[in-house]
């Protein structure tokens, strides 16, 4: 029985891929950061499993990472733990950058010097292109049609940060590099687009989107009310209706940032198989993980409110600027080729099906807390 250690195991990537390795017939060491609350809510599915324990470091602890790995010895070594939100690198960039880049480094210093066999995956990220992009034109016999000319983020896309946290990335991703050509450590970067799911923390857009979405839905139904019949009110920041008991209802507006940008939208659990498929591979190298579509946050709103029946949720969003980042990443659209060819690796869950899987899932939650308060 293989044992794999997962930095960052109460993240949704670190749920997913630990459900992945136990089903797997791995014997998974999940790690996480002591808290005075209880953050492991994600990990419902493996907590009870004889082959999954958890156990608490701290990546930015040289000491506590060497030790871990060096008791366990793991043949797999995943780093998931990371401050992954970008606008908030923007405002904690030391506490962003010491956990996103010392970090692996810690890891691969540990695995160097005391566990050489340890295969690495390190979570790299389509935030490191930046505004950069490959381009490509259509050619006269392509078969089938593609935007003109075709623009695309690969493993050869020069990498060009604009957050904080993006350059902690960078700087991990070369790390890996480093190592892997320095000292022979089988340590491989997924670079990977963005990937969402029903576990998605609630301050990213497209979970804050479907969360919205789905209060609607539950206050809508519950009272009766129509969204023919809601009204906006600017000062009060909130939508309102007619119950069909004759009393007034109403809702806060979804607050948002920037609409305009694109992102490649893919489903977690798809993403957690690339990363053990690059690990199972003779020789380590980079990877993208993207679905190859590209929708803006306007293409979301429009999928998740037709989700609950709404043709045009203007009068539901106001735009706050306090979402917006002192520099944004405008446009991804990952080609996943060599993930595809050389890893045989194929996402399951399109765009259309994780909208639908989320706004479900947080609808499923909203009626279970409402249940629970009555
Ligand atoms: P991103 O994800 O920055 O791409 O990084 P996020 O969901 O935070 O933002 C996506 C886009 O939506 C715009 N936006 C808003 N974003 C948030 N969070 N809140 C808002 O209210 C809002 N309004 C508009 C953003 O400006 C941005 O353009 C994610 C993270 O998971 C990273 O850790 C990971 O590396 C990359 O994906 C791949």
């Amino acid at each position: 029985m293989k044992t794999a250690i997962i930095f960052g195991v109460t993240g949704q990537d670190g749920s997913y891929l630990s459900e992945f390795l136990l089903r797997n017939n791995y014997k998974v060491v999940g790690v996480h950061r002591r808290s005075s609350i209880d953050t492991t809510e994600r990990l419902e599915g493996c907590k009870d499993n004889p082959n999954f324990s958890l156990i608490c470091g701290d990546v930015v602890d040289s000491g506590s990472v060497y030790s871990i790995i060096n008791t366990h010895r793991p043949e797999e070594c995943y780093n998931l733990a990371a401050q992954s939100h970008v606008a908030t690198s923007f405002e904690q960039p030391e506490t962003t950058f010491k956990i996103n880049a010392i970090g692996p480094l810690n890891m691969l210093e540990a695995i160097r010097t005391g566990s050489h066999k340890t295969r690495f995956y390190q979570a790299s990220t389509s935030e490191m292109f930046g505004n950069n992009y490959s381009e490509i034109k259509q050619p006269a016999d392509a078969k089938v049609t593609l935007s003109s000319p075709y623009r695309f983020q690969d493993e050869r896309t020069s990498l060009e940060p604009r957050s904080p946290y993006a350059v902690s990335k960078v700087a991990a991703h070369n790390l890996v590099f480093t190592y892997r050509e320095a000292y022979g450590i089988h340590a491989s970067c997924g670079i990977l687009f963005n990937h969402e799911s029903e576990r998605r923390g609630e301050n990213f857009v497209t979970r804050k989107i479907t969360n919205y979405v789905a209060a609607l839905k539950c206050e809508l139904d519950r009272t009766g009310g129509n969204d023919e019949d809601v009204q906006s009110s600017v000062t009060k920041e909130c939508v309102y209706w007619k119950g069909k008991d004759g009393a007034f209802y109403s809702l806060p507006h979804l607050q948002l940032g920037n609409l305009d940008s694109h992102r490649d939208w893919g489903h977690a659990e798809d993403y957690v198989r690339g990363m053990w498929l690059m690990l199972q591979q003779e020789k380590p190298r980079d990877y993208v993980l993207a679905t190859g579509e590209t929708h803006s946050i306007k293409d979301f709103l429009d999928k998740a409110f037709e989700c609950i029946g709404i043709d045009d949720w203007s009068k539901y969003v106001v735009i706050n600027p306090k979402f917006y980042r002192p520099a944004e990443v405008d446009y991804l659209l990952g080609n996943p080729a060599d993930a595809c060819t050389l890893l045989g690796w194929k996402r399951e869950v399109d765009f259309e099906g994780l909208v639908e899987r989320m706004v479900v899932s947080d609808i499923k939650n909203n009626r279970e807390e409402q249940g629970a308060s009555l």
